[in-house]
């Protein structure tokens, strides 16, 4: 059993959409609506919808600074729990369509498409389960009619979404509200909707990573035991009204999602790969007061080496304010983290170098493949051979002090221990030791001078793959 488990562990894969999702990597969040304008974090529900009225309201500028910082897409606050509506539904009065904005004529989920589409990202929607205005709210079938209808005008009316972003949806505590979520029912219209979107946090595509102060953790496992996709556990742990102390708390889940110990006494396993959230302010919504506590540019690219580099996606949550911009201290810190990411990742030095491996399974999969610009090649010794080495010599002395890795998940995620080794004088010496690798491991270490680098695959489920290797300064 325990031996069976673990292969079916090396050879779970993601779906396409899944797939397709992993390569987007880093991505915005934009918390925007009544709260913007009441300068709180949680709405109450009954708030006036006169109170949204942006003064100088422009999408494109939204996406401009989103791609500055190369994210790749942009999910909208469609609606918080507020329950007011950035688009005009037909379900609900309480909605943009009742605000002074544009004399009720406005639709910022239109705006936010449409400027995204131009833009040339992709575009999701955040829409809240728990909804403190609707009065249907906690009634179970009623409410989730409601709800399934909400989904439909946001899936029918702009365009491709990549994401349907479900949160906790259970922040009324103990005493408050029940509404039996039909989770079943919201999933199969958003597949068969939007077949290509992901279902995120409160869904069985891509796995919150257990914390909002945007840390994942050392080993981060796409495949896990199913029973991690299990909606009451996320939603138990996913939700509390932010303060600063909510966003620092690191992981209050287990460490430990993945490992072989894991897997070993799981009875199933899924994949189930991890998103990292954060915002680049305390709050999810704009505070005027926090115009001075933005991100340190050091802590953003922490995060994003981390996350990104670490078998995760990152998603940056970028508030505009009242306004509707975003606001010039977050544009200035998202302009600066895209050009450190164009720097530094940008002159691939392995590219024209010669891979060699210990063992190759054919010619069609050989060490060389893992230094091909191609996504679909990789290198990949028998299966069986669980340790194994690939070496890369560049022909002359370079410098570096960074290696990207990345294995070709498209067979699976399988290396559990790995070192790096740089040729000194006829010597090899360790420059950098990692557990996972998954779909991008970015690994950092001193300044090495060497012709040679040679990767030692120490353990990994049924034999290691390669299908990313990249060298930088
Ligand atoms: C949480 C919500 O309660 C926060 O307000 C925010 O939207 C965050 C992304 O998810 O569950």
């Amino acid at each position: 059993m325990g031996k069976d488990i673990i292969i079916k562990a090396a050879n779970t894969v993601p779906s396409e959409r899944q797939y397709n999702w992993q390569q987007m990597e880093f991505y915005a969040f934009a918390h925007f609506g009544i709260n913007t304008f009441t300068n709180r974090e949680w709405g109450k529900g009954d708030e006036s919808p006169s109170l949204f009225n942006p003064t100088d309201f422009d999408a494109e500028q939204w996406v401009e600074a989103v791609k500055s910082a190369g994210m790749t897409g942009l999910i909208l606050t469609a609606k918080h729990h507020d329950g007011f509506c950035l688009w005009p539904s037909k379900y609900t009065e309480h909605s943009v369509k009742n605000s002074p904005w544009k004399n009720g004529k406005g639709d910022v989920v239109k705006e936010v498409a449409d400027a995204c589409k131009k833009g040339g990202i992709k575009f999701g929607i955040y829409l809240s389960p728990w909804d403190r205005h609707e009065p249907t709210y906690g009634s179970g079938e009623e409410y989730n009619t409601f709800y399934k209808n909400q989904l439909r005008e946001l899936m029918t009316n702009y365009g491709e979404l990549f994401c349907l972003w479900f949160d906790g949806a259970c922040g009324e505590g103990k005493n408050g509200k029940k509404q039996e979520y039909d989770w079943a029912g919201y999933y199969s219209l958003i597949r068969e909707l939007q077949p290509g979107a992901v279902i995120n946090i409160c869904g069985p595509d891509v796995r919150w990573c257990g914390n909002e102060a945007g840390k994942c953790r050392e080993s981060e496992w796409s495949v896990v035991p199913s029973s991690m996709v299990d909606n009451e556990k996320v939603a138990e742990k996913s939700q509390q009204e932010d303060d600063a102390s909510f966003a620092k708390k690191v992981d209050s889940t287990d460490e430990d999602l993945g490992s072989r110990k894991v897997i070993e006494q799981a009875s199933d396993c899924v994949w189930y790969p991890c998103e990292v959230d954060t915002s680049i302010r305390p709050g999810w919504f704009y505070h005027k007061n926090q115009d001075r506590k933005v991100k340190s540019l050091k802590k953003l690219i922490k995060i994003y080496e981390s996350s990104v580099g670490g078998n995760a996606s990152l998603l940056l949550n970028i508030p505009p304010d009242k306004k509707g911009r975003i606001a010039d201290a977050d544009v200035k810190r998202l302009k600066e983290l895209g050009n450190y990411i164009k720097n530094t990742y940008s002159e691939n030095l392995a590219k024209g170098a010669k891979a060699n491996a210990s063992e190759c399974e054919s010619d069609k999969v050989s060490a060389n493949m893992a230094l091909t610009d191609d996504k679909k090649e990789f290198w990949k010794p028998c299966d069986g051979t669980e340790t194994a080495e690939l070496t890369v010599d560049f022909g002359k002395t370079v410098k570096f002090s960074r290696m990207v890795l990345g294995e070709q998940i498209l067979v699976g995620q399988r290396v559990e221990k790995f070192s790096i080794y740089a040729e000194k004088k006829g010597k090899w010496k360790n420059v950098f030791s990692g557990t996972v690798i998954g779909y991008k491991k970015i690994c950092k270490f001193r300044k090495t001078k060497a012709s040679k680098i040679k990767i030692v695959f120490e353990r990994s489920r049924v034999c290691p793959t390669l299908s990313k290797l990249e060298v930088y300064r």
